[in-house]
C-alpha cells in the first residue's frame, strides 16, 4: 500500500516564518487535495530545543546559511526555526490535519541536526518511522512538503535506503536553492525515485 508523507508543513518554513521557503504556501491547496487519495497519511514536525546547535544565534560570530563542522558532520547554520512549542513549530493552520494518522518529530537532540524524517543526519538514531509504516503495510511512499532540497530530500533519501517505493510529488513541494534542489533531485532519480504527480 501507499503512504503520503507531510515532511515539515510548518509555520516557520511559510510566509512569515523565520525560514521561509519561496512559494511554500502555495503547495498547501494541493497537499489538502491528495490527502484523501491515499491510504494512510503521516506527518514529520521539526522540533528543536531553543539551543539547536544547527542555530546560528548558538555559534557567536557566525551567520545564517554559513556551514561549520558540528561533531564531524557538515553543517549549514540557520535562523531559529521550529523550537519546541512556539508558534513557529506548528502546523500551518492551512493544513487540513484531519487525515494524519501519526506525526513524527525529529531534531530534538541539541546536538545533531535531522532532515530525514527516518534518521538524524549521522544515522545515528531512528525515528522509527520506517517500522512504523512497515508495520502498517506500506510499500510505497510518496513524499510532500518543505523543503524539497532539504528535509524532503533527506527523507526521500532515506526511505529509498529503507527499500520503499519512492515517488517525490513535486508540484507539492517547494526549494530553499533551485541548484540544491536540481543536483538533489539527479542524485534521487539515479536512485530509483520516481518524480511527478501521483
Ligand atoms: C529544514 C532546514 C533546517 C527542512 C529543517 O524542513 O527542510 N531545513 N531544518
Ligand atoms: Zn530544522
Amino acid at each position: 500500500m501507499r503512504a503520503l508523507l507531510l515532511i515539515d508543513i510548518q509555520n516557520d518554513f511559510l510566509p512569515g516564518g523565520s525560514l521561509a521557503v519561496p512559494g511554500g504556501e502555495e503547495i498547501l491547496p494541493l497537499v489538502n487535495a491528495l490527502q484523501p487519495t491515499y491510504e494512510l497519511v503521516v506527518a514529520t514536525q521539526d522540533w528543536h530545543p531553543a539551543t539547536h546547535q544547527s542555530f546560528a544565534s548558538q555559534h557567536p560570530g557566525r551567520g545564517p546559511f554559513e556551514q561549520i563542522d558540528l561533531h564531524g558532520l557538515r553543517q549549514t547554520l540557520w535562523p531559529d526555526h521550529c523550537v519546541q512549542t512556539t508558534s513557529g513549530a506548528e502546523f500551518s493552520a492551512a493544513l487540513d490535519q484531519h487525515r494524519i494518522e501519526a506525526i513524527f518529530r525529529k531534531g530534538t537532540n541539541p546536538e545533531i541536526d535531522s532532515y530525514s524524517g527516518f534518521f538524524d543526519n549521522g544515522h545515528r538514531k531512528s525515528t522509527g518511522l520506517a517500522d512504523y509504516l512497515r508495520g502498517r503495510g506500506v510499500r510505497e511512499v510518496h513524499l510532500a512538503g518543505l523543503a524539497a532540497d532539504f528535509c524532503v530530500n533527506f527523507s526521500a533519501l532515506d526511505a529509498l535506503r529503507e527499500g520503499f517505493e519512492v515517488v517525490f510529488l513535486q508540484e507539492a513541494t517547494r526549494a530553499i536553492s533551485p541548484d540544491g534542489y536540481a543536483q538533489a533531485r539527479q542524485e534521487l532519480q539515479r536512485r530509483g525515485a520516481r518524480f511527478g504527480a501521483r
